[in-house]
């Protein structure tokens, strides 16, 4: 029996010219020498034949890959078997590597392996599963700039100071008792301040890397009939929502994916506002302004042909970030408004203005997941931990005792480990014991 190894598919399911079977643990060489006679020199791709073990059956002429542990993406020892992409092909090696005592993968357990190993923190890993889930140029930046331990470092770096900090307090203790005279503890203080107002910017800004992950949200606001289902169909490239000139044609949002500059988005189309007694329209209405409320980008859109009315103006001037559209100047040029930023004329039957605002929705995209800027928090997981971190830090920062003092900033560690799934006290010691010699 080969304990605790495991395989899995690697290539995407379904038909394809290769199919790669990925193996890891204690029995991947056994396992790979049963099947294909011998074990390849390590990390060389070599043709072996892989044999049944059972009835000696040819199976596959595959290409055999060894990655001996530790310096394996799992850590342990590890092989990839590049079949033919045939289903009955991965099925009979599949079944074979059964029989010699392996066991079909969970989701994820090769990069849990891999953090268990110490091969990288859980931010790394959670990025592993957002490059393999990454749709835009953007997310695959951030998540390859994550896997490669941007955060990890940010977040080790923090981990180190702060362990530093709770040594220096558990010094102090020891000083006081000794009835000595320290400033030790004022250190701890001072620099535990700093670390809690650089982790207050980093959970500080906009949520940009969450974004990027999840997506931006786009709301296009505005009367009925201002032609806002039309500027949709006109952006998304087809016809999505129902375009009529009857006012009040739309209720439900109609959503629609775009990505700009490699920020995916989703656009909404909306209900026309109005006051109405249709308690279906009401509804549409209550939607409407809800995931206006709710967006990072608001368009609002009025029709050239008309002067807006005093609710349009009135949204314009509380939305002062929206982006002001007027639509159908193909029939009228449109009125000068007396509104916060500047209009796009646009019309959906000519197309006139559409590349405009385009321009317009990707630059206010790259500035919501604010590209190219330090790396940033990704998840909302992180977020609470760091904040858990911060609020943990200023409890310890005000604590009556020296020891409670020590108990916050031990419990700020912890939240940060918590973010990296590093929560190590054997390194809390030495940190204490290397540099507080203090004759003891
Ligand atoms: N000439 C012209 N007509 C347009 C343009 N855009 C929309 N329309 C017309 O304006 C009318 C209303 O368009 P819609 O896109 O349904 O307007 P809406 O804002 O979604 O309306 P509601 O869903 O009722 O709130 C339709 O008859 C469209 O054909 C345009 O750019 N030029
Ligand atoms: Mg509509």
């Amino acid at each position: 029996m080969l304990t605790d190894t495991i395989f899995a598919r690697a290539s995407g399911a379904g038909q394809a010219a290769v199919a790669v079977l990925r193996l890891s643990g204690p029995g991947t060489a056994a396992a790979v020498a049963r099947l294909g006679g011998t074990l390849p020199a390590a990390r060389r791709a070599s043709l072996r034949r892989l044999h049944d073990p059972d009835t000696a059956e040819v199976l596959d002429q595959a290409l055999v890959l060894w990655f001996p542990g530790p310096g394996s993406y799992t850590g342990e020892d590890a092989a990839e078997l590049h079949l033919h992409g045939g289903n009955a092909v991965v099925t009979a090696v599949s079944d074979a590597l059964s029989r010699l005592g392996c066991r079909p993968a969970e989701p994820g357990e090769f990069t849990r392996r891999a953090f268990l190993h110490g091969r990288m923190d859980l931010t790394q890993a959670e990025a592993i599963a957002d490059l393999i889930a990454a749709e835009t140029t953007a997310q695959r930046r951030q998540a390859l700039r994550q896997a490669d331990g941007a955060l990890a470092r940010l977040y080790g770096g923090w981990t180190e100071r702060l362990t530093r900090i709770l040594a220096q307090q558990e010094a102090a203790i020891e000083f006081e008792m000794d009835d000595l005279p320290t400033d030790v503890a004022d250190r701890a203080r001072e620099a535990a301040a700093a670390l809690a107002r650089e982790i207050s910017a980093h959970l500080d800004d906009g949520r940009r890397g969450e974004r990027l992950r999840e997506g931006l949200s786009i709301a296009i606001l505005g009367a009925p009939n201002a032609g806002k289902s039309s500027l949709l169909n006109a952006l998304a490239g087809r016809d999505a929502a129902i375009v009529s000139p009857i006012a009040g044609t739309t209720r439900d949002i109609v959503e629609c994916r775009m990505v700009l500059g490699g920020v995916p988005a989703v656009i909404a189309d909306t209900a026309g506002l109005r006051a109405s007694t249709d308690a279906i329209e009401q509804e549409g209405v209550r939607r409407a302004l809800r995931r206006a409320e709710e967006a990072d980008i608001l368009i609002t859109a009025f029709a050239a042909d008309t002067t807006p009315d005093a609710e349009t103006l009135a949204q314009f001037r509380q939305a002062p970030g929206a982006i002001i559209v007027a639509t159908k100047c193909d029939l009228a040029a449109p009125p000068a408004l007396d509104a916060p930023g500047r209009v796009i004329p646009t019309s959906a039957r000519t197309g006139e203005g559409l590349d405009a605002l385009r321009q317009a929705l990707t630059r206010e995209a790259a500035r919501h997941a604010g590209l190219g800027d330090a790396p940033a928090l990704t998840r909302s997981r992180h977020r609470s931990a760091l904040a858990e971190a911060v609020e943990q830090l200023g409890l310890a920062r005000a604590a009556p005792l020296p020891e409670l003092a020590a108990e916050g900033y031990r419990a700020a560690l912890l939240a940060l480990g918590r973010v990296t799934g590093r929560v190590d006290v054997e390194r809390i010691l030495d940190s204490i014991f290397r540099d507080f010699c203090i004759g003891k």
